[in-house]
């Protein structure tokens, strides 16, 4: 019998991270009697006077939040990392390792209506969104060695306010997945002499199987070795190391292909598609400024839950958590459905195009 990727199972690996993904398409098939996730709501007002982020509103703690009207940013009332605090004392001991951990985290407020989210908002908008992204960057990545931009979007990914929104987390050490890119990338491009993405985007257009949006500026992929069900990766083709590498045109570029990309995945079930999304580029901060970059191409990841519909999810747990991540639907499969789907225009404004 010969090997059919869409039908048998078999493994892939993730170069960036050196981890191993399962891939089982014939579990597609199995029933879901298990736990239905409630969609999002679509019917938010588009102001609440109980939402702290909503402008005008006061916080818990007092503070009121301003009337902005375009991008707001504040730190986080609730930081996971502060910058003053004790240094914990050092250790040679092999089981009790211990390290410093100093850091900011900040809240960035997409749009001052609450029911708007990236796909339902216009290009110009979006582009103001990566706008502030880099100004964040710029004056973070002075001091720190991280500087996390992320959105966690829907209840299903942990999202605690339905205000369009983002954090930023920047911290004075290099967390786990970007410590594991950094050395995967480096020892690539120590072999190969090419960035490990650059390759990848060059292979991805020969190959054509797994593409979901390409314009001159980036490249969207279900990529090879994804994880969760409808996973992407966001791929500058221009040689950016970091978010503040990118021209006014790649900008622009970038908040077209966010919003196509995000119109796409609400199209696809018809719902607010929920997800966690990040970006990583080459470190920073005085520890990284002379150090080479030549090896990291700037990208970000995209991992939405939702697997059938716009309540059944994807759980990475049981085998996933305790032996190695496991997916059906082939990465192939998912592009395919990603690509065919109308990323144009927003199932919410069915008949004029997509809020422009
Ligand atoms: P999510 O991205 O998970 O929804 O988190 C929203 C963040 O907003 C969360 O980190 C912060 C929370 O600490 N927040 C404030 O800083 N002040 C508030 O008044 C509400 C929420």
């Amino acid at each position: 019998m010969q090997f059919v990727a869409a039908e048998h199972q078999h493994r892939r690996l993730n170069p960036l991270t050196g981890q191993w993904v399962l891939v089982c398409p014939h579990r597609m098939l199995r029933p879901w009697s298990g736990q239905q996730e409630k969609a999002q709501e679509n019917d938010l007002p588009d102001f609440d006077p109980t939402n702290p982020l909503c402008p005008g509103v006061e916080r818990p703690n007092g503070i009121i939040t301003p009337k902005y009207r375009s991008t707001y940013v504040f730190d986080n009332d609730f930081p996971a990392l502060v910058e003053q605090v004790p240094t914990p004392p050092s250790s040679d001991d092999p089981l009790f390792q211990v390290a410093p951990a100093r850091g900011t985290c900040r809240v960035m407020c997409f749009h001052p209506k609450s029911n708007l989210t990236l796909p339902t908002m216009s290009a110009k908008e979006i582009q103001v969104v990566i706008d502030e992204w880099i100004q964040q960057f710029n004056e973070l990545s002075a001091k720190y060695a991280w500087v996390q931009i992320f959105e966690n979007k829907g209840s299903a990914m942990g999202c605690s306010n339905p205000h369009p929104h983002c954090q930023i987390w920047a911290c004075s050490f290099l967390p786990t997945e970007p410590q594991l890119k950094q050395e995967r990338l480096r020892a690539y491009y120590g072999t190969h002499e090419r960035p490990m993405l650059a390759d990848y985007v060059d292979r991805e257009l020969q190959k054509k199987e797994r593409i979901v949006i390409e314009n001159p500026d980036w490249l969207v992929v279900v990529p090879y070795w994804a994880a969760w069900p409808f996973e992407t990766l966001l791929i500058s083709r221009n040689n950016n190391k970091r978010i503040n590498d990118l021209t006014l045109r790649q900008r622009e570029n970038l908040a077209v292909t966010i919003k196509e990309l995000t119109t796409k995945y609400d199209n696809l079930f018809q719902c607010s598609f929920p997800y966690s999304m990040g970006w990583h580029g080459a470190p920073t901060g005085p520890e990284h400024a002379h150090a080479s970059s030549a090896h990291w191409t700037l990208h970000a990841m995209y991992y939405p839950p939702l697997l059938r519909s716009a309540t059944v999810r994807k759980f990475m747990v049981g085998f996933e958590l305790l032996a190695m991540v496991q997916r059906d639907l082939t990465p192939e499969q998912a592009a395919q459905r990603l690509r065919e789907i109308n990323g144009k225009c927003h199932y919410l404004h069915k008949d004029k195009l997509s809020g422009e």
